[in-house]
Formats: structure tokens, C-alpha cells, sequence
């Protein structure tokens, strides 16, 4: 049996807590590794905070499977049972460079359905959250649902497109195009923050186009909450198992994103 509230109660607790030894350790000197790229970065603190996640669910819910970043997670290649979509640390580069705008992202799946969305933005002790059907909340307070309308050209956008140009996912015209359409653009550099930042509605717009589940899981609940639409970039839903095109944004501007500007094959 499934108990969302107690996975709940449990989940953020843990978040929070992972929260608090990076907080009051923020300022140690770092063990930093390269991943994919040189740029892609990995410390000791996102492969302990996983740890920490993976022990306490093996422990407390030893039927759940975990699908994470840092490989203290299972094979999952889709989504029955209970899945916990774990990032210990979403934005490593701002947690290694800027020491702030990182977040831990903790989304639990439930026989395919996103049943609860953690985002915590450590250094600003700001927890976003949200179970499906109750509303998202930033720490106590509730956050509106969407607006009736929305157009393009009142919109900001967030977009990462840096490490896609070289493989000629999108068309660069297009995103130029885009970008000029749009009224101003942002990049936070945390996705799941980015995320939240849809959901709170202070940015209208993302496309991101290499982000794995872990970097979507918790920030699409928090999103669909308040009427966000959430597609990859051929217009297909999200299958939450692999790395994936994304396009978000206010239900009237999704589909024209991805009519006008970047439809993938
Ligand atoms: P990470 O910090 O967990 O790696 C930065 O714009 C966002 O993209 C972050 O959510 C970051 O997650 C992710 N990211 C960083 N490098 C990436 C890469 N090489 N491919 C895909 N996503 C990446
Ligand atoms: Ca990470």
C-alpha cells in the first residue's frame, strides 16, 4: 500500500535535514570531479546527500525503487511501483562556483503518476512543494494558479541551450527568432529551480534540451499544480525515464513554442 502522506511527512523531513549539513557546510573546500564533460561537474557532497536519500528509503520503504543521479539508485527503465527521482544537488556548478541558487530535488511516482514534488533551494531555505491535487506550496504559502492568458511577447523565458548547439538538436535561427520574440530571457542554472520559478509564475517560459528525470521529476509536479503544461520538444508527453527535450510554459504558449520555433523530429 501506498501512504502519501507518510512518504510525505518522511520525504521532506530528509530534505530538509540533507539541507541543513550542506548549509552549515558550505564553505568547506571541495573535492570536485568531471562527469560527461569538463564541465559537468560532481563533488563529494551530491554523491553523500544521495547516500543519505538511498539509505533512509532502503530502510523505511524497501519495496520503493530509486532512480538518481549519482548511481546509489536502481536500473529503472519505467515507472511502476513507488520510484523516488532523486537529484541530491541540482545545479552543481552554482553550488561549486556561486555557493547559492542549488536545490535538492526529490520527486516520489506512484504507478507512473507524480504523486509528490520536493524542491528545496538550500541557501534561501526555500521549500517549494506539492502532492498532486492539493496545490503547490513555497514553504507556507500557497501559490496562485496560473493566469487565464498569457502571450508570447509578455513572456520571459528560460532556456539552456549551451551544450545542445553543437549537436544541431534546434534550429539556431529559430531560437534566435525566439529569444526576440520573448521579453527577456533568464538562466538560473538549477533546473528544478527553474522549475519552481515557473511555478511560483515569476517566468513564464522553458526549454532545455539534454535534462535528465532527475532534473524534471519534482519541478513538473510542483508546475502541473498550478496549471503549467509540461512536453518534450516533439510535443509528446514526458516519460520521466530519460534524458529529454524539454518545453514548459503557460498552456497558450507551450504548443506555439513548439510549432513556430523548435519542433524535434
Ligand atoms: P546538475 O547540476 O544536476 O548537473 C543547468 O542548466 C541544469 O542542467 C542543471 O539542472 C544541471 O543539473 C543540468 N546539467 C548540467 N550539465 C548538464 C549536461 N551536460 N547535460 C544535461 N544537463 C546538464
Ligand atoms: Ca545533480
Amino acid at each position: 500500500m501506498f501512504d502519501r502522506n507518510e512518504v510525505y511527512q518522511l520525504a521532506r523531513q530528509w530534505v530538509v535535514e540533507a539541507g541543513e549539513r550542506i548549509r552549515s557546510s558550505i564553505d568547506n573546500p571541495r573535492e570536485i570531479e568531471t562527469k560527461s564533460n569538463p564541465n559537468d561537474l560532481v563533488t563529494e557532497m551530491d554523491k553523500k546527500v544521495e547516500e543519505f536519500f538511498a539509505s533512509k528509503i532502503r530502510s523505511c520503504f524497501p519495496g520503493h525503487r530509486i532512480l538518481s543521479e549519482e548511481g546509489f539508485g536502481d536500473q529503472v527503465s519505467e515507472l511502476t511501483g513507488t520510484v523516488w527521482i532523486i537529484d541530491p544537488i541540482d545545479g552543481t556548478m552554482n553550488f561549486v562556483h556561486q555557493k547559492r541558487t542549488f536545490s535538492i530535488s526529490l520527486a516520489i511516482y506512484h504507478e507512473g503518476i507524480g504523486e509528490i514534488g520536493l524542491v528545496y533551494d538550500v541557501m534561501a531555505d526555500q521549500l517549494y512543494h506539492a502532492q498532486r491535487g492539493k496545490g503547490a506550496y513555497k514553504n507556507d504559502q500557497k501559490l496562485d494558479r496560473l493566469p487565464k492568458e498569457k502571450s508570447l511577447n509578455q513572456s520571459i523565458l528560460m532556456l539552456n541551450t549551451w551544450w545542445c548547439t553543437p549537436n544541431h538538436i534546434v534550429d539556431d535561427e529559430k531560437v534566435r527568432e525566439l529569444v526576440q520574440t520573448v521579453r527577456g530571457t533568464r538562466t538560473y542554472g538549477s533546473a528544478a529551480l527553474e522549475f519552481a520559478y515557473l511555478a511560483e509564475g515569476i517566468v513564464d517560459c522553458y526549454i532545455s534540451f539534454q535534462l535528465h528525470p532527475w532534473d524534471m521529476a519534482a519541478g513538473v509536479i510542483l508546475y502541473h499544480e498550478v496549471g503549467g503544461l509540461t512536453l518534450q520538444a516533439n510535443g509528446q508527453p514526458l516519460t520521466m525515464v530519460k534524458q529529454e527535450p524539454l518545453v514548459a510554459g503557460h498552456p497558450m504558449i507551450v504548443e506555439e513554442i513548439i510549432d513556430r520555433y523548435i519542433r524535434l523530429k
